[in-house]
């Protein structure tokens, strides 16, 4: 087997671990509420295999799913398992890595020509009882949400036309009804986005396909009460470039960006597009939502460029992080208009990984959080992830629904500590604003790290951990994660 690349891609807390794990009855300390009863999952690549290409990176790690479940005697649990993916158990087949560059099949050994390549790498999506680990390049695997064993890719029953999904779906809480889409549908640096309504059984009712302005990288989208909305960011594929082996994406500071807005029941031919910033790029949105005059908003974490070096590199984009610039951004648009440009509002700080109760999806919202980079760190962050260097703050925002939105509370970590995505998990009394919980990656010293999840009340998460779990195992960074309130899984 070959070595893996010494890349930061690939050392530090991103080097591969490559470890299934089963940890039970580990010691929870502190007060765990009553209320956080339930399986925190997690996606995490973890490429099984060093991989062909010297220039590769974490997104095309095989896909991890890890669960840490609460026990009824106060323990918890933590599991974790490789998405048994077509490419996965060909590559062990073979004792090593088979597949190309990231999302270019062009690069791949002639033996798996046609192998579903997707990794299965990014979100755990719970919906209708069914947990599915979401990529973006492919079609979902579903999971055993108690085993973590992989079932098999998931196609809705044989009803999705589609060749991908994406890894950002939108669940309306009071309908129950799952958005998603799929872009690339039909292939690879195709223009074809397929928008689907999922019913709250899990059946797919509606799938609708529409072009794209360019074939753009699609990561999230947003839906809100009435309509759903598509973000189109100049990160950009092209079929000839992935022919002659080149990268799936270049950034491309010239070209314009654009929100395509459609009633959420609509026909995709209704689609309108607002015109934004030319050059920018989002991940992740935090929620849209239309208020009183029925103009309609739409807040992402914006930046002035693709946050991946490895997609800016190849673009010949010279830039360092220190010259990003971010920040939670507005974008208002009237939907009942022929279209127009965007009216775009700074209304936050910097950062990523946005994360907004389950029941405000969609609606007039008070309160996100989000994770960013402190300033007033004093000493070194934690280097890790795809970007380089892990957040090292949460923070909380209030007055969403207004103009100017604040950030009302901060949880800082000490140097050499980050951050991954939390999860937010409801609270039985309305008045009170439920958990976060989250893991925290710290280094102790040379290639030594230690792993917490911390359960964080929302409504003072100054205070810190309520509880606390240590992982007595090595961890790689995560994507997303997903909370499933013990009740569901009890009901399987
Ligand atoms: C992202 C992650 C992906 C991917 C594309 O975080 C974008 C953004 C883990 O895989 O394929
Ligand atoms: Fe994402």
């Amino acid at each position: 087997m070959g070595a893996f690349p010494q890349t930061m891609y690939f050392t530090g807390l991103n080097e591969p671990v490559g470890k299934e794990i089963e940890l039970r009855g580990l010691k929870v300390e502190g007060d765990l509420p009553a209320e956080v009863r339930g399986s925190f999952y997690r996606a995490i690549p973890d490429p099984a295999f060093a991989p062909r290409f010297e220039n590769d990176h974490t997104l095309s790690g095989d896909g991890m799913i890890s669960r840490l479940s609460f026990n009824d005697d106060g323990t918890a649990d933590f599991i974790m398992r490789f998405v048994e993916t077509a490419r996965y158990k060909a590559e062990k087949a073979a004792g090593k890595a088979l597949f190309g560059k990231y999302r270019n099949p062009f690069t791949d050994d002639a033996e798996v020509q046609g192998v579903d390549r997707t990794v299965a790498n990014t979100t755990p999506v719970w919906h209708a009882g069914r947990l599915l680990m979401a990529k973006e390049d492919g079609r979902p695997y579903r999971v055993n949400p108690l085993t973590l064993e992989t079932i098999g890719s998931y196609d809705f029953g044989g009803a999705l036309k589609s060749e991908t999904m994406t890894a950002h779906v939108r669940i309306d809480a009071a309908t129950g009804e799952l958005f998603f889409y799929g872009y690339e549908a039909d292939g690879q640096a195709s223009t074809k986005v397929a928008y689907c309504v999922v019913a709250p059984d899990g059946a797919l009712k509606s799938e609708q396909w529409f072009d794209a302005p360019y074939c753009a990288m699609m990561h999230d989208f947003t839906v809100s009460e009435n309509y759903a909305l598509f973000p189109i960011y100049p990160t950009t594929s092209d079929l000839a470039r992935l022919k002659a082996g080149g990268e799936h994406w270049h950034h491309e500071p010239e070209l314009d960006s654009w929100l395509g807005v459609m009633p959420r029941y609509g026909d995709v031919a209704e689609i309108k597009w607002f015109k934004g910033p030319k050059g920018c790029h989002s991940y992740h949105m935090m929620n849209a939502w239309e208020d009183a005059d029925g103009m309609l908003h739409f807040d992402a974490c914006l930046n002035n460029t693709n946050a991946f070096a490895f997609i800016r590199e190849p673009s010949g984009i010279q830039m360092g992080l220190q010259d990003m610039v971010g920040a939670l951004t507005r974008w208002t648009v009237d939907p009942r208009s022929d279209g127009g440009d965007v009216v775009e509002t700074i209304i936050g700080p910097p950062g990523d990984f946005p994360v907004i109760a389950a029941k405000v999806q969609g609606k007039p919202y008070t309160t996100g959080f989000m994770l960013s980079m402190n300033p007033a760190l004093q000493g070194p962050p934690l280097f890790a992830g795809p970007v380089g260097v892990s957040f090292n703050i949460l923070l909380r925002l209030d007055g969403m629904d207004t103009p100017t939105p604040q950030v009302t509370q901060a949880l800082p970590l000490p140097p050499m500590a980050g951050f991954n995505e939390p999860v937010h998990v409801p609270s039985t009394d309305p008045a009170k604003d439920g958990w976060l919980v989250f893991i925290v990656d710290s280094q102790i010293g040379d290639n030594q790290f230690t792993h917490e999840a911390w359960v964080v009340d929302a409504g003072n998460i100054a205070a810190g951990a309520v509880a606390k779990v240590v992982i007595p195992a090595r961890l790689r960074p995560q994507v997303h994660g997903w909370w499933v309130p013990q009740a569901q899984l009890d009901a399987l």
